[in-house]
């Protein structure tokens, strides 16, 4: 396994040395990655150290190193995985020839796109956090969010790198841009839909670590199946980091549900209780899992076939699949018909984000499950549910048309008065508002959520993940 040098002043395992041109480049953007962070990243905490994982090398054994460290000093750096001998292209028109090591020509405007939509989502989701530590309900919860936003910032270097790397003056001119959008700013909004949306509350948070960065994890499965090889090693490096922000969403959902069911064991009227009721649960997770459909595209997409043909996008396992090439058949993508969603069949190549957004809903089903198991073996007669696919779209082809969450079309005026039985309302979120509190104590934790049935890497819940200095 190459090796990373951690102590040079970017941590890397691509031989940044040897390449001094690249080096000074990327050491140049450095300072204004950390001017960002300073300014964008977690507000209040930046002096304290936090018990963090931070890669060491990119195998088994070093990649999750455990200990205390302030959040400026985390190594953020590049890593790859090794290179696999003799790899050939999975998928497309070029179907088993040699994967590249250089951008092809005519492929280079496409390509520099994809990595920077892929590079803006991880600086925006740390924008769209950075206020949650002042309101977080424990320490163990509040090592996590660092965890997950040093990780994105990890991320974004890992895109900058193959910008600076292969794109050159064009390259380094959206790595600055990578660091000028802000998320939610109506001058310089951040590229996809959800990575404008606020999250204001730790609902939001363990929702959109659940269903949007799951929708991370797809789109990298997808481009570590790319043929351009570095665009693939860089991807398959950040998906091991990537289970860690899912589990943080899936366990922090079950925790809210735990305390909903014990507090209903107390009396029926869990919000006088101070806990957060289910289907005020069931709105939120019908806005996250929503905003995060919109990110795979629209279900016809000519962008999808070209990425897909030209070998550029491949899908989530390609190797699963038998046809690699696609040009035959066709996928039944869901579509607006007189009265709800029926189907319609495209050309497989124009309906990949469709084949990888199915794939991604049956992922994100699959932790729905779990959390309707716990409901169930608390003895409570509720069942959470993913909403249609053609509900509360911005894109594609239901886009804005008024389907409830069954995927019945309602007419606009019957939507409008509904809205709120579907999504949060404005009373939900000043609820869940009034609920938000900073949580500092070691081994406390507030009154909304059950504490977690384990800690990290072996230690108990009432660790001191975070030592907070000078407050
Ligand atoms: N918002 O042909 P279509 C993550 C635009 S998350 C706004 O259907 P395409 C993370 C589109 O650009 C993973 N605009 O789309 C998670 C196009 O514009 P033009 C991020 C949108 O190109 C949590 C038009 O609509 N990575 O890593 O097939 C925390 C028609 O589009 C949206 C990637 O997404 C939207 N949601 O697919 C941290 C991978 N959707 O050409 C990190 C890279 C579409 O008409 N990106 N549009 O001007 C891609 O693969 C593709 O760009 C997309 C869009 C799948 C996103
Ligand atoms: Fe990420
Ligand atoms: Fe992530």
């Amino acid at each position: 396994m190459s090796s990373i040098n951690q102590y040079e002043s970017i941590p890397n395992n691509v031989d940044l040395s040897t390449d001094k041109r690249l080096q000074r480049a990327l050491e140049k953007w450095q300072p204004n990655f950390l001017s960002w962070w300073n300014d964008m990243g977690p507000e209040g905490f930046q002096k304290d150290q936090i018990y963090l994982r931070t890669a060491i090398s990119a195998d088994t054994e070093g990649w999750a190193h455990f200990d205390y460290v302030k959040m400026p000093d985390y190594r953020w750096g590049i890593f790859l995985t090794d290179p696999e001998p003799d790899r050939r292209i999975g998928f497309g028109d070029s179907y088993g020839q040699p994967v590249w090591q250089q951008v092809p020509g005519e492929l280079r405007s496409q390509l520099k796109r994809l990595i920077v939509t892929q590079g803006d989502t991880e600086p925006a989701s740390v924008e769209q956090q950075r206020l949650l530590g002042n309101i977080c309900p424990s320490l163990y919860d509040l090592r996590n969010l660092f965890q997950v936003n040093v990780e994105e910032g990890r991320h974004l270097w890992a895109m900058v790198y193959l910008l600076h790397s292969y794109f050159g003056s064009d390259g380094r001119e959206e790595a600055e841009g990578l660091l000028e959008r802000r998320s939610g700013n109506p001058d310089k909004p951040r590229i996809l839909g959800a990575f404008n949306e606020p999250i204001s509350d730790w609902l939001s948070f363990y929702m959109f670590t659940y269903f949007t960065d799951r929708d991370g994890k797809y789109q990298l499965l997808s481009l570590a199946e790319s043929s351009f090889d570095p665009l693939s090693r860089t991807c398959k490096f950040m998906l091991t980091e990537e289970a860690h922000h899912m589990f943080v969403g899936e366990t922090g959902v079950m925790r809210v549900i735990q305390r909903a069911c014990d507090l209903m064991k107390q009396g029926d009227d869990v919000r006088k209780l101070g806990g957060i009721d289910l289907p005020l649960l069931q709105r939120y997770l019908n806005r996250w899992y929503t905003v995060s459909l919109d990110l795979f595209g629209g279900e016809e997409s000519s962008n999808a076939a070209l990425y897909f043909g030209s070998g550029m996008k491949g899908r989530a396992y390609e190797k699963q699949y038998e046809d690699h090439v696609a040009l035959d058949g066709t996928y039944a993508i869901p579509a607006p018909g007189a009265d709800g969603v029926t189907t319609r069949d495209v050309p497989m190549r124009n309906a990949m984000n469709v084949v990888l957004r199915d794939a991604y809903s049956e992922d994100s089903q699959r932790g729905v499950d779990r959390w309707n198991k716990c409901i169930r073996e608390n003895g409570i007669d509720f069942e959470l549910k993913l909403p249609s696919p053609a509900f509360h779209r911005a894109i594609g082809l239901c886009a804005h048309m008024p389907f409830d969450p069954s995927g019945r079309l309602l007419n606009q005026a019957e939507f409008d008065r509904r809205k709120y039985e579907f999504l949060p309302s404005p009373e939900d979120e000043a609820y869940v508002a009034s609920l938000m509190h900073g949580v500092y104590e070691p081994g406390k934790i507030a009154n909304w959520i059950a504490p977690p049935t384990k800690g990290i890497k072996d230690k108990p819940f009432e660790f001191e993940y975070v030592r907070r200095e000078a407050h």
